[in-house]
C-alpha cells in the first residue's frame, strides 16, 4: 500500500520554504526555469496507481514521482455536457476555464485566448503535445511547438524521449503527455496482461449488477462495454485489462524519466500526474464516466512533484482547471487573467488549506452534484431525484440519506448552494422539470437495438 495515504495533511513544515517555491539553477549562475512534464492518463481513476492506494496495480515508475510529491485527493474535472467527458476536461485543463466558458474555446479559434501551451511558449519554453488528437481542441494543440499523436504508450514515450534529447539543452521543456492509456480497449502488450490474474482481483466495494434507477445516461457507449447485469467474472476481466494497461503505460513512462536523468534535467522538473476524468468500474453497476459518483466520472488523481514541492497530501477541493494557473505560479510565469481556475501554489506552500469551500460537478442536463468535502448531494432533474451522502462515513456512497427527516434542512440548503454555483459558472440547466419521467430502470428495459449495440461494443472494447 502507499506511503502517501499515511501522510497527514501538510502542516507548517512547508512554511519554511519561504519565497519562490522553485528556482533550481543549472549551468552556473544562470537561473533556468523548471521543466514541466504533465502526464495525463486517459480515464485514470483517483485510485489508479499503487502509490495512490491501489492494492493490485503495479506502477513503479510513476509511483517514484508520486511518492515524493504532493497529492490532491479531492481533484475533479468540472463535468461535461456530452458523453465524451475527455474533451471538455482537456479543454478546461489547457485553458484554465470552467465548463461553460471552456466550451466556447472549443468551438473555434480565439486569437485573444491565452492557453496553457501559448503562455508557456511565450515564457521561453520548448513545448510538446504528445497524445491523442481529437480529445483536445485543434486550435489549442497547434499552439505547441510540436504536436504528435503517435499511437500507443511506447510510441508516445519514444517521441517524448526524442524531444528531451533534442531540446533540453536549449530551453526549459513543457511536455504534455496525453496518450491513450488506460482508456478502453485498455491496450497493453501480452506480457502486461499476463501480470494480472482476473480471479485474484477484488471487486469494488459498491459493486452492483446494474444501476438501480435511470440516471439519464444508462445506455451511453461506455456503459455498453459489458453486458447487463454485470457479473463478477466479466468485471474482474475488465479490471485486469485496465490494470495491465496502466502497468504498460507506467513502464514506458520510465523511459521518459531516464531521458530526463540522462539530460541532467530530472531534478529540475516539475511533474504533474493526473487523469482527464474518472471511470466507474462496476461501482453502482456503472462502467462509464457519465455519472457524478466519487468512483465515477469526475473525480481524478492529481499530484505535483518536483523542486521544493513538499511531500504531502490534502483533501482541499480542486479542479483540473486549477493546474494551469498553478504551473504559472510554480514556473514564475505571469498568470493570464482569463482563467477561472485558482492557483494551488498557496496550498502547496502550506499557506492555505484550500481555494474553495464548495465544489460542484455537472453532467449533461441529467445530473448535478455539490459537496463541501464531507456532505455530497447529487441531483437528477429529469427524474426529480436527490441523493445525499456522508462521504466521511460512507466514501463509497452506499447509503442515500436524502429522505431522512433529519437531513431535510441540509438537502434544502445544499440545493440552494448548488443553484448558486450554477449561476456563478453560467450553467443554465434547471434543477427541476415540469414533468419528471419515471426513475425505474432495469436491464429488461433494453431494446433489441441496444442489446445488439452492446454485443458489438463489448467485442470492440475487449471486455
Ligand atoms: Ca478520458
Amino acid at each position: 500500500m502507499s506511503t502517501i495515504s499515511r501522510r497527514s495533511f501538510l502542516g507548517s513544515s512547508s512554511l519554511a520554504l519561504g519565497g519562490a517555491l522553485l528556482g533550481a539553477r543549472s549551468h552556473g549562475a544562470a537561473p533556468r526555469p523548471p521543466n514541466v512534464v504533465f502526464l495525463l492518463g486517459d480515464d485514470l481513476r483517483p485510485d489508479g496507481l499503487a502509490s495512490l492506494g491501489n492494492p493490485v496495480v503495479t506502477s513503479p515508475n510513476i509511483d517514484s514521482v508520486v511518492e515524493r510529491g504532493y497529492c490532491f485527493r479531492r481533484a475533479y474535472t468540472m463535468g461535461s455536457m456530452v458523453g465524451a467527458v475527455c474533451l471538455p476536461s482537456r479543454t478546461m485543463l489547457l485553458t484554465g476555464r470552467s465548463l461553460f466558458h471552456a466550451e466556447n474555446e472549443a468551438s473555434g479559434v480565439d486569437p485573444a485566448s491565452y492557453t496553457f501551451p501559448k503562455v508557456m511558449k511565450d515564457a521561453g519554453y520548448a513545448t510538446l503535445h504528445a497524445g491523442k488528437f481529437g480529445n483536445s481542441p485543434k486550435n489549442i494543440t497547434t499552439e505547441f511547438d510540436e504536436t504528435v499523436d503517435p499511437g500507443q504508450a511506447a510510441d508516445v514515450a519514444g517521441h517524448v524521449v526524442d524531444f528531451i534529447r533534442r531540446r533540453a539543452s536549449e530551453a526549459p521543456l513543457f511536455i504534455y503527455m496525453a496518450g491513450r492509456e488506460p482508456h478502453d480497449p485498455q491496450y497493453a502488450p501480452d506480457t502486461f496482461y499476463a501480470q494480472y490474474n482476473p480471479a485474484e482481483i477484488p471487486l469494488p466495494a459498491s459493486f452492483a449488477p446494474f444501476h438501480s434507477f435511470d440516471n439519464g445516461e444508462m445506455t451511453v457507449r461506455d456503459e455498453m462495454t459489458l453486458p447487463f447485469p454485470r457479473t463478477p467474472e466479466a468485471l474482474r476481466a475488465k479490471l485486469a485489462r485496465y490494470y495491465a494497461s496502466i502497468t504498460y503505460w507506467d513502464s514506458e513512462f520510465g523511459r521518459v524519466l531516464q531521458a530526463l536523468r540522462d539530460a541532467g534535467q530530472y531534478e529540475n522538473t516539475v511533474f504533474i500526474i493526473a487523469g482527464d476524468n474518472g471511470l466507474s468500474l462496476g461501482e453502482h453497476g456503472l462502467l462509464g464516466k457519465q455519472n457524478l459518483y466519487e468512483f465515477g466520472g469526475m473525480h481524478v488523481p492529481l499530484v505535483f512533484a518536483g523542486p521544493s514541492i513538499p511531500r504531502g497530501e490534502t483533501n482541499a477541493l480542486v479542479y483540473l482547471m486549477d493546474v494551469f494557473p498553478t504551473v504559472c505560479d510554480l514556473a514564475d510565469v505571469s498568470n493570464p487573467s482569463q482563467v477561472d481556475g485558482s492557483s494551488l501554489a498557496s496550498v502547496l506552500r502550506g499557506r492555505s488549506r484550500g481555494v474553495r469551500e464548495w465544489l460542484y460537478t455537472a453532467y449533461g442536463e441529467v445530473q448535478r452534484a455539490v459537496t463541501d468535502g464531507r456532505w455530497k448531494l447529487i441531483r437528477y432533474p429529469l427524474i426529480d431525484k436527490t441523493q445525499l451522502f456522508d462521504l466521511r462515513h460512507d466514501p463509497h456512497e452506499a447509503t442515500d440519506l436524502a429522505a431522512l427527516p433529519k437531513h431535510v434542512k441540509r438537502v434544502r440548503s445544499m440545493l440552494e448552494k448548488l443553484g448558486e454555483l450554477q449561476r456563478q459558472n453560467d450553467d443554465p440547466v434547471p434543477l427541476s422539470v415540469a414533468s419528471p419521467r419515471p426513475a425505474d430502470w432495469s436491464p429488461e428495459l433494453l431494446t433489441p437495438e441496444q442489446l445488439q449495440y452492446q454485443v458489438e461494443e463489448t467485442k470492440r472494447s475487449g471486455g
